[in-house]
């Protein structure tokens, strides 16, 4: 999937907002990317005192994103990273972690943000990363997605006008 036609990520100011982030810990110089996108991200939105959560891999993102949910963060930011091996493991993984945080955001009404690198190789994933040389910053995109979401959640809820 490549990143044309991605949608404006102006900032808004999310300073109220209780956010987290969830995030794998295989894959580390990749890893530190990605945190470090979301953490520019956060910044730019002004988000106060965010939770960071590590977690082993990508397959506990979603279990660990429901608990955030229950406790209450309207934003939570799923980071990891899987790359393809010699078995269908990747797969199992992959589908795992997409499925679980798809229904954490439907039975739980949290802003999800998907920062979950699926890759062939470390080289792919290292230029999705937002590292020096990245030509895509996926860490800083799901904060930013999640963000912009969580917001129109808000508004929705409590009736406001969604236009505009
Ligand atoms: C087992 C495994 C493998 C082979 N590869 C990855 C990976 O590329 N990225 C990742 O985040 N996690 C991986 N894991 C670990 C699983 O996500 C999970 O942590 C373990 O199966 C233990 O439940």
């Amino acid at each position: 999937m490549s990143s044309e036609g991605s949608p404006d990520a102006t900032p808004i100011d999310c300073h109220e907002m209780r956010v987290a982030v969830v995030a794998a810990c295989w894959h580390e110089k990749v890893m530190d990317g990605l945190l470090a996108g979301a953490g520019r991200a956060l910044d730019d939105f002004k988000v106060e005192a965010p939770s960071i959560v590590r977690v082993p891999g990508s397959f506990e993102l979603p279990v660990v994103a429901s608990a955030l949910a229950e406790k209450g963060y309207e934003a939570i930011v799923a980071l990891g990273v899987v790359i393809r091996g010699g078995t269908p493991h990747f797969d199992y993984v992959c589908r795992a972690a997409t499925d679980g945080l798809t229904r954490v955001g439907l039975d739980t009404g949290a802003a999800i943000g998907f920062g979950l690198l699926t890759c062939d190789n470390e080289e792919q994933a290292l230029d999705r990363a937002g590292l020096q040389g990245s030509s895509e910053d996926k860490g800083y995109d799901a904060t930013s997605a999640a963000l912009h979401t969580a917001s129109t959640l808000r508004r929705i809820r409590r009736g406001y006008e969604i236009d505009g």
